[in-house]
């Protein structure tokens, strides 16, 4: 029998975060590790920081696009956790100290104006439980030496969830082509990297609907109000201290990062 359970394998998630040293991947000792048993590992981590005073505020896509999905080695889009402890103001500075080996992604942010909840959800339907969209900058830090993992790893490491910044400019779903909203992921001044909403499995609305519905399989509705951040559009980009990262978005705003 395997010296690992749930229990067990958040815990070490959790003092990888706290101590900023990353480890092996898990299933390197676990390869029993499924899916199901690494959602429930994510599902535990969650709820020992929400016993630490964090507050769940929505939820995140990974890996749903192309060069996500390429950069990664991994090709199935999965759901994480997001908490208000891991919020950032936009110009703030990101204590990039604290963490591993930290790396940003432009995303497409939904606020919920109503609860959504699968099977069954379409893009369509999805789209039509959005009050606002927003521009979002995810700092992603993977407990993962070199950001080396398999699925269920990514899985239980709450899809490497570190810190993320939403936006100023507030705008309705209907006012937006999301598909063709376009961003802008530079570096120190210099363009890293550019993409179109269509990145996001050909539109973010498709994100939003496929959280819907494999949430539901484990009894979970997106709830109003929530937050969803629908992948990173681009390759994530690591930064270090001494770093600037600026994210212009066509209609969504732009957004700033200091890394100190
Ligand atoms: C997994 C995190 C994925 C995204 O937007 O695809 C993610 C990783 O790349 O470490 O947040
Ligand atoms: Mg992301």
């Amino acid at each position: 029998m395997s010296a690992w359970d749930v229990r067990r394998a958040a815990e070490s998630l959790l003092a990888a975060e706290a101590d900023g040293v990353d480890r092996s991947a898990l299933t390197d000792e676990w390869p029993e590790l499924d899916l199901a048993t690494a959602y429930r590992v994510q599902d535990e981590l969650v709820s020992q920081r929400v016993e630490a005073g964090e507050s769940i505020v929505g939820v995140k896509l990974g890996l749903t696009s192309r060069a996500k999905q390429h950069q990664m080695g991994v090709s199935s889009p999965i759901t994480a956790w997001l908490t208000d402890g891991m919020a950032l103001s936009t110009g703030v500075a990101l204590e990039s100290c604290v963490l591993i080996h930290p790396r940003v992604e432009p995303e497409i942010v939904f606020v919920l104006g109503e609860n959504l909840e699968g099977p069954g959800v379409t893009a369509a339907r999805a789209m039509k439980a959005v009050s606002h969209v927003y521009g979002g900058l995810e700092v992603i830090d993977s407990r993962y030496k070199d950001f080396r993992f398999q699925l269920p790893d990514v899985v239980a490491d709450n899809a490497s969830s570190a810190r993320f910044v939403v936006g100023t400019r507030a705008r309705r779903p209907e006012e937006l082509d999301l598909a063709l909203e376009a961003c802008v992921l530079r570096l120190n001044g210099k363009v890293v990297a550019s993409a179109t909403g269509t990145a996001v499995l050909g539109h973010p609305g498709e994100a939003l609907a496929l959280a819907a519905n494999a949430l539901s399989q484990r009894q979970i509705a997106l709830e109003a109000g929530w937050l969803v951040l629908t992948g990173g559009m681009t390759d994530a980009v690591p930064a270090v201290a001494g770093d600037t990262v600026t994210l212009d978005f066509t209609h969504l705003g732009s957004i700033g990062l200091r890394c100190s």
